[in-house]
């Protein structure tokens, strides 16, 4: 709640207030405390999607929505129930910088390829035998699998396998939305036709440690598919150390030509959260979309437990705060806004120094199964 001041009842200030707004002028005294909070009061709220409403819902979009009657992609997005759906402000934000959405290809289907000033990611949760084709290069994506679309480049998918294939989107929808900057062509032909060896990217970088010579100067998208091994080999060699008390044993992302995170605008993460670990709750300016790639466990937002499993999507919303309970060896995909707050130089973190780091539950989220 906004602070409410006495003024605000005057009837002189309330008439004036009124009249002024018919020139489109507006009276800061009303507004300030709305508009300036103490600290963050994001409009966006907690939230947990469940694997079976996400399933059932992608499997009936699958009966009436086919990338052939639209030349769209069948993809299901996020809707924070604290945002406003279909409102410039909100509309299709699962935070209030980021979008994600589930989406689903089937056997023989096009995603017609298109561009746009959004940046994007996607995070593979089922199936493979499908590919993304990026500026002519196709991707053939697998489990576990983390890729980069850059903005301004041309992609669109395809399936050549036999199984259906999910998998989750990120993109900075609102942000590029609310600051005025979207772009969107369509591309000429429904696909591209490929140019590039398929996962060319992939195999420029299979050094891992090393980079090509010729990108030394760095380039947007010098790597777009990032193997689930590869992440998880890594993972697994943090294990020998102490994890983070607050996140347990994290990696991000990057950009190897020049150790920026992957995408300019958006932070990828993949943690474990080892059985018996509880992360000690903190909260921080930037917000964050949960996928649960293994494991079972819960989730602490703002006093309310969010139980989750495999398959389930959540969100933390800007300083709430957060401590993750695994009940198994569990991973944890998320995507975030760090890099937008630290470009506007904003990023805050605070620990909850009471009850040793944890909170206290005050309920419990039930969610659509
Ligand atoms: O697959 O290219 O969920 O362009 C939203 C916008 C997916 C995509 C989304 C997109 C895509």
């Amino acid at each position: 709640m906004a602070e409410k001041h006495a003024y605000m009842e005057d009837q002189d200030v309330k008439d004036f207030t009124k009249e002024i707004q018919e020139y489109h002028l507006g009276p800061l005294w009303e507004a300030i405390p709305a508009l300036m909070n103490h600290t963050p009061k994001p409009h966006a709220v907690p939230y947990l999607w469940s694997d079976e409403l996400l399933k059932k819902k992608l499997s009936e979009a699958a009966e009436i929505f086919t990338p052939d009657r639209g030349g769209e992609r069948r993809a299901i997005y996020f809707q924070n129930p604290g945002l406003t759906y279909r409102q410039p402000w909100g509309w299709a934000s699962t935070t209030q910088t980021l979008y994600a959405a589930v989406q689903l290809l089937l056997p023989g289907e096009v995603a017609p390829s298109h561009r746009h000033s959004q940046s994007a990611l996607r995070f593979i949760t089922d199936g493979e035998g499908a590919y993304t084709i990026v500026e002519g290069e196709r991707i053939f994506m697998q489990e576990g699998d983390f890729l980069i679309t850059p903005k301004n480049l041309w992609h669109g998918h395809g399936h050549v396998g036999d199984k259906p294939m999910i998998w989750m989107d990120a993109l900075d929808i609102p942000t590029i939305y609310s600051i005025g900057g979207t772009f969107f062509e369509p591309f000429p032909n429904k696909i591209e036709t490929p140019t590039r060896p398929d996962n060319f990217s992939e195999q420029r970088y299979s050094g891992g440690m090393v980079r090509p010579i010729n990108d030394r100067y760095s380039s947007v998208a010098p790597l777009a598919n990032y193997k689930w091994k590869r992440t998880e080999d890594a993972i697994k060699g943090l294990t020998r150390f102490e994890p983070d008390p607050y996140d347990g044993y994290a990696v991000e992302y990057i950009n190897p030509s020049n150790g920026q995170t992957a995408n300019p605008t958006m932070g990828a993460w993949m943690q474990l959260l080892p059985k018996g670990f509880r992360t000690k709750a903190h909260r921080h300016t930037h917000s964050t979309i949960y996928q649960v790639h293994q494991g079972s466990g819960y989730t602490v937002i703002n006093g309310e437990r969010f139980d989750w499993k495999k398959g389930d999507y959540f969100c933390i919303p800007n300083w709430a705060w957060h401590e993750h309970v695994p009940a198994e060896d569990s991973y944890l995909f998320s995507v975030n806004d760090l890099p937008i707050m630290e470009r506007f130089d904003l990023e805050k973190s605070q620990n909850l120094e009471e009850n040793n780091g944890e909170q206290k539950i005050i309920g419990e989220f039930k969610a659509f199964r």
